[in-house]
């Protein structure tokens, strides 16, 4: 019998982790039926146009998830499993000194990398691990019991880490083994009903919500998951009006006239959801907790790093004018009217957004990229953006935390990096700008070999 290979692997394992959040947080499959009625619209309205950031096969299929984990040594875990799976580290985000609220956790985004492994599933998982020696928000006796305890439990077990090695080196498993595989790692992000222990949970609490919600309990879980709509206002306008609520705004750029870029999202609010609780006396009672919720996300055009830090100076703007007073949305409007060009074509020719370029004319217009582009004989074809913004992580963590926690910021930060997420991943950790630039590169050359032969 044939092997199942990563991409399998991995469409079946983000159909699987979506129905089972789907039984656990219902509001969410809510959410993934609004999506698609949205997405029916936009095709419908739109036509093929819809399609151009991804067929509509893809986005439909499309989710993101999220998880957090307690220390090194469960990052390398996840990182096996997800390998497994077809999906590469790739960004480094350090939301500690992040606005609105800083959290005190590092993470990256597991992803496949080639644009043909995209489309055909793209699921990514949005991982992050929790910082216990980050002296901003942990004192170093909190930080000593923090790492015993999470030292002390097993999120993935040795069945699951192994076959995810046997699929590494295989390139995939046997039907049987594949079964097992994602039954074992669809259930270790489960909700599990093993009683939280109520102290340590609340003492965890009054520093961060997230550091409870990691550190707080012995198992972890999916916190989100993301459908991704083609139209976002309207999905928001949409779950409203099915009297679901949502976070108060969208995150990330605003709806305007040019081209969509980066990455647009909103959520609707945590919920409760019942847990077990054990106090101190040892009696369990019921109670509930509220850390789950579901997001909903558009994707526009990658911007390249001129481009991001267009994109930074602009939304420092919005920050300026909004605090003098008005509605954020029609500052930021404006502000993205007065600053990013409204063509994609002129996002590409400023060196603002990333794109791949097809070859339509004939060879006669010279072999410069503008003049290419502009006498029509070359077509800019957006790249779109898969990866993340900090400062949106930053606000859904936010917008869905009970808490707000205490952080100090005159104490010590423990250093993170990048290469040190690589060092615990045993693998380097992509750059999100140096995948989009490769893929356009490349796509540029071939252009370049068709003009000149
Ligand atoms: C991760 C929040 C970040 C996103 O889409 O930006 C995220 C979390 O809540 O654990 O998923
Ligand atoms: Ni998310």
């Amino acid at each position: 019998m044939g092997l199942l290979t990563h991409t399998e692997l991995r469409a079946r394992f983000a159909a699987r982790l979506s129905a089972l959040y789907g039984t656990e947080v219902p509001a969410y499959t809510t959410l993934v039926e609004v999506s698609q009625e949205v997405n029916e619209r936009v095709l419908a309205r739109e036509g093929s146009d819809a399609e151009r950031l991804g067929s509509i096969e893809r986005v439909t299929a499309e989710r993101h998830g999220a998880i957090r984990v307690g220390s090194p040594a469960e990052l390398a875990q996840v990182g096996r499993v997800f390998g497994a799976l077809g999906m590469s580290p790739c960004g480094f985000y350090d939301l500690r000194d992040v606005q609105p609220a800083p959290v005190p956790v590092v993470s990256t985004a597991f992803r496949p990398l080639e644009r043909d492994e995209l489309a055909a599933n793209p699921f990514r998982v949005f991982t992050s691990v929790l910082v216990p020696e980050d002296r901003r928000f942990f004192d170093a006796d909190l930080e000593q019991r923090l790492r015993a305890f999470v030292d002390a439990r097993r999120l993935f077990p040795d069945e699951l880490l192994s076959l995810a090695d046997r699929a590494v080196a295989e390139g995939g498993l046997e039907e049987r083994d594949a079964e097992t595989f994602l039954a074992l790692a669809t259930g270790a992000f489960a909700l599990s009903p093993e009683p939280v222990d109520r102290g340590w949970y609340d003492e965890l609490a009054r520093v961060s919500g997230v550091a409870a919600d990691i550190g707080g309990v012995t198992s972890t879980h999916v916190n989100h998951l993301t459908p991704r709509v083609l139209d976002i206002d309207d999905l928001y306008a949409s779950m409203e009006a099915r009297g679901v609520a949502m976070i108060d705004r969208i995150q990330g750029p605003p709806r305007w006239e040019g081209p969509d870029v980066l990455l647009r999202q909103t959520s609707f609010r945590a919920l409760d959801e019942p847990r077990r609780f054990r106090l101190a006396d040892g009696a369990v009672v019921e109670g509930d907790l509220r850390v789950r919720f579901g997001e909903v996300e558009a994707r526009g055009i990658a911007l390249t790093p001129q481009g991001r830090e267009l994109y930074d100076r602009m939304l420092a703007e919005v920050d300026a004018r909004a605090a003098e007073g008005g509605d954020r949305d029609e500052v930021a409007r404006a502000v993205w009217a007065e600053h990013l060009p409204a063509t994609e074509e002129e996002l590409c020719l400023q060196g603002l957004g990333f794109f791949t370029f097809r070859l339509v004319g004939d060879a006669t217009a010279g072999t410069d990229l503008a003049e290419l582009v502009r006498s029509g004989a070359v077509v800019p074809e957006p790249i779109v953006y898969e990866d993340f913004l900090p400062r949106s992580a930053a606000g859904i963590f936010a917008s869905n935390l009970t808490s707000g926690g205490t952080h100090d910021a005159t104490e010590g930060g423990a250093p993170r990096d990048l290469d040190w997420m690589s060092d615990v991943l045993g693998t380097r950790v992509a750059v999100p700008e140096e995948v989009y630039a490769a893929e356009s590169a490349a796509s540029w050359v071939e252009v370049q070999r068709r003009l000149a032969s």
